[in-house]
């Protein structure tokens, strides 16, 4: 695959609703977007997941764009290996420390590319092994516990096999018990904490064993290793690690140590979807379930995490949700719906599987740039 042009795109969308966690409040998304292009023609799309700002980990829009510009861009493009290919892209940016989700959104951009031209879906390239799979919802923290109940009563009605509830110190037990009360104990239910907690806060977090929770997600810092492990033997709810599973390497760590029982999987966090698939494999050589994560992801990356959720060892319910849970109107021409089951199908066309909504696309455009090799 030849590439002849790369597109960098700057997209604000409004969110439907504004989305709170522990780190802060979203109102929208500024999200970069990249196109490549290759000689004959055709297009592969990826999507950054970095926020606006470093609140979720390191990397934000500004920066990853930088970075891309400055430091990835000219060595994909000098990379001896002609043609290109997605698995040569990892390889080729190594040296550049860090920056995981500037360097997905590369390889992703290449690998639609590639997958698209020889006419291969994204989920049979990973491997995936089903064509739909269960939605869940990620439910930001609310005003009050009345407001959290008529939203999260809202997607339930809309089908949502799972909820998540973003939890920080002062607003969990409260909130989990009464969501709990309403809707029963059939709802699969899960907290996030995004890193709000120290070791100092088991007993607090011990109150949530009561509530049959499927787990209890990134309670402590990132770097804190050792303490997920001695807090997993504090509880009875199983610990899922987000923020420190940083590669397949982390993961195998986390789980060697005892600081996790479940693994949250985001190609962006890992630095693509080439290592979020091996982190899927070592996971399952582990018999440690792993489920896909979101980051508030317009249509693009909403279609290459449905890919990933395909894989076998993706046995819980993802924050994979419908294009309306974010969006009045997503950038794929065929938003992404709940069926009646509350799954979503997996695109099956060649790479992604969507096709972008141009008109759309340029309307919401706030920034272009170009790179050719
Ligand atoms: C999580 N996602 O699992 C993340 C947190 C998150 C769906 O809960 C901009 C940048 C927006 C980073 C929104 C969900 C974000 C973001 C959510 C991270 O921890
Ligand atoms: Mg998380």
């Amino acid at each position: 695959m030849k590439l002849a042009e790369v597109e960098l795109r700057r997209v604000r969308l409004p969110l439907m609703t504004p989305f709170r966690t522990s780190f802060g409040v979203q109102l929208d998304r500024d999200i970069l977007l990249v196109r490549v292009t290759t000689a004959d023609g055709v297009e592969g799309w990826g999507e950054c997941v970095a926020g606006t700002d470093p609140l979720y980990s390191p990397e934000f829009t500004e920066g990853a764009q930088v970075v891309i510009r400055e430091h990835l861009l000219p060595r994909l493009l000098a990379t001896p290996e002609r043609p290109l290919a997605a698995h040569r892209v990892g390889p080729a940016l190594a040296a550049v420390k860090g920056h995981p989700m500037a360097k997905a959104a590369l390889e992703a951009a290449v690998l639609d590319a590639e997958l698209r031209a020889s006419g291969v879906s994204l989920a049979g390239f990973l491997g995936g092994v089903r064509g739909r799979v269960a939605a869940g919802v990620s439910v930001g923290i609310a005003e009050s516990v009345p407001a959290l109940l008529d939203t999260v009563a809202g997607y339930l009605d809309d089908g949502y096999r799972r909820v998540k509830l973003k939890i920080e110190p002062g607003w969990d037990v409260t909130p989990v018990a009464a969501v709990r009360e309403r809707f029963g104990d059939q709802l699969a239910l899960q907290v996030d904490a995004n890193a709000a907690y120290g070791l100092a806060d088991a007993r607090q977090l011990a109150e949530l064993d009561e509530f049959g929770l499927l787990l209890i997600e990134q309670p402590l810092p990132e770097d804190d290793l050792r303490g997920h492990a001695v807090l997993a033997r504090q509880l009875r709810t199983p610990l899922c690690l987000d923020e420190s599973i940083t590669s397949a390497r982390a993961a195998a760590d986390a789980i060697a140590l005892g600081a996790c029982q479940i693994v949250n999987v985001k190609a962006g966090r890992v630095g693509g979807y080439l290592e979020a698939r091996r982190v899927h494999d070592v996971c399952a050589a582990q018999g440690v379930p792993v489920w896909c994560g979101g980051m508030l992801e317009t249509g693009i990356g909403r279609a290459a995490n449905l890919a990933l959720a395909a894989l076998p060892n993706f046995t819980l319910p993802g924050d994979i949700s419908a294009s309306d849970r974010y969006w009045r109107r997503d950038l794929s021409t065929e938003p992404f719906v709940l069926e009646d089951d509350g799954c979503i199908r997996v695109p099956d066309g060649p790479g992604l599987g969507i096709t972008v909504d141009q008109d759309w696309l340029d309307e919401v455009t706030t920034a272009v740039e170009h790179h050719a090799p």
